[in-house]
């Protein structure tokens, strides 16, 4: 039987925050289906493909009835007949019909939804795994991950400057051993908050958002949690940060959110390298805003740490180009909504390998259970994944997810260890 596309259907549904977004079903002439749905950033960079939404009064100016109206029509017409195995005809049909720098016209959101349900038709149709599908025989190697275990910044209500608090379970040997000592240290963190009578609820991303005297008290907690369950810090789990420092900067001076400190690039610098000294921090993403290319470089050069760049680059392969022209970083955050397509993002994967750049396949802080990245970050070979705290469904449908490749992988499964 055919495996053409026979329909694209869309519908509105909810992300974990409660915001309107996109699933899309692929049916082919065979009958096989495909359903994919897209994720949404409360911090995106400026640079970042357009995410088409209604505006006006209902849903808080959020609804996607037009991207949805848009795929049911313009887009269903535009596949209608195509061969779902070609997922560089189907997203370039889609990119040349949109026509604009950045996806307004459809919305990257739209775009993204039916990229993704193509490729779960096509990996359905042939009866095969989707990391299978999307990286074949070579594809076997499982991601570390990296667990937002405190949340501040923009994904929490509370007072710490810095968005992201990840532990990374460095001695970890499998995938399901990074859970089982990722869960440990979250448990651990739990009590210890607990018995200091201080919040346990959590933020957008599965991760504890306590009001602290400091960002520096956040990482005193979490050597604590790491220490009480029995790890060494640095050794058995490190730390990475996501500063999100675009939220800061202001006339040539970033200031803190919460705190009000400011700082210049070089003071700001300094006081992330003194971090650096103090705690066991192996990694570092957006230290700097995404205009500040200059100040990227010049903090990579002076750290041997892993540096890496979100709204800096937005999974964007010419804004990759020029970061790795100016030696901007030594690691990129992968968000397919970034781009739009998954034919792009798969090109900026590539070029980021070729100039040995890591790669960190991630989630956003609004997400559905979808769990579509755990596949791509095991069919690129990328050696980190980021998807939130190992709490809230949407966060542990990646990781879980991920659990499941490794067995389906069996005795071939290899693990990419941090160090
Ligand atoms: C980030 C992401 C995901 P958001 O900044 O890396 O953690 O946040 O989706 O809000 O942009
Ligand atoms: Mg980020």
């Amino acid at each position: 039987m055919s495996t053409k596309i026979k329909s694209v259907k869309a519908r509105q549904i909810f992300d974990s925050r409660g915001v309107p977004t996109i699933e899309t079903k692929i049916t082919l002439e065979n009958g096989v289906t495909g359903r994919a749905s897209v994720p949404s950033g409360a911090s995106t960079g400026k640079y970042e493909a357009h995410e088409k939404r209604d505006g006006g009064l209902e849903f808080g100016g959020k609804a996607v009835f037009d991207a949805v109206g848009i795929i049911n029509g313009k887009i269903n017409s535009i596949l209608c007949g195509e061969e779902i195995y070609n997922q560089h005809r189907i997203d370039y049909l889609m990119i040349n019909a949109d026509d604009t720098e950045n996806k307004s016209l459809f919305g990257a959101n739209a775009i993204l939804s039916v990229s993704l349900a193509a490729a779960r038709a096509a990996s359905n149709s042939l009866s095969i795994p989707l990391f299978y599908y999307l990286g074949g025989m070579t594809a076997n190697s499982l991601p570390s991950p990296l667990m937002n275990i405190l949340n501040g910044g923009r994904h929490a209500n509370n007072n710490l400057n810095i968005q992201e608090f990840m532990i990374i379970p460095t001695s970890a040997e499998s995938f399901q051993d990074a859970m089982r000592i990722g869960t440990d240290v979250y448990r651990a963190l739990k009590r210890l908050l607990e018995e200091a009578n201080l919040s346990t609820s959590v933020g957008d991303e599965g991760g504890f958002a306590p009001n602290l005297q400091s960002d520096e008290e956040a990482l005193d907690f979490i050597v604590k949690a790491i220490d009480k369950s029995g790890y060494k810090p640095f050794e058995d789990v490190s730390i990475a940060l996501d500063c999100a420092a675009s939220e800061w900067f202001k006339d040539g001076k970033y200031t803190f959110m919460k705190s009000g400190v400011s700082y210049t690039p070089v003071e700001l610098s300094q006081y992330l390298l003194s971090l650096c000294n103090k705690y066991p921090i192996v990694s570092i993403e957006d230290p700097f805003s995404e205009e500040d290319f200059e100040s990227f470089a010049e903090f990579t050069d002076s750290t041997p740490i892993q540096v890496v760049g979100d709204d800096l680059f937005v999974t964007n392969p010419k804004r990759l180009s020029d970061g790795i022209d100016k030696g901007a970083a030594n690691a990129i955050l992968i968000k397919p909504n970034q781009i739009g397509t998954l034919t792009e993002t798969l090109a900026t994967i590539k070029l980021a390998h070729q100039n040995g750049y890591e790669t960190v396949i991630s989630h956003r802080s609004g997400e559905t259970d979808d769990s579509f990245i755990s596949d791509l970050s095991v069919a690129v070979g990328a050696s980190q994944i980021k998807a939130g705290a190992p709490c809230r469904g949407e966060r542990l449908a990646k990781y879980n997810r991920l659990l499941m490749i490794e067995q389906i992988l069996g005795k071939r499964a290899e693990f990419y260890s941090f160090f």
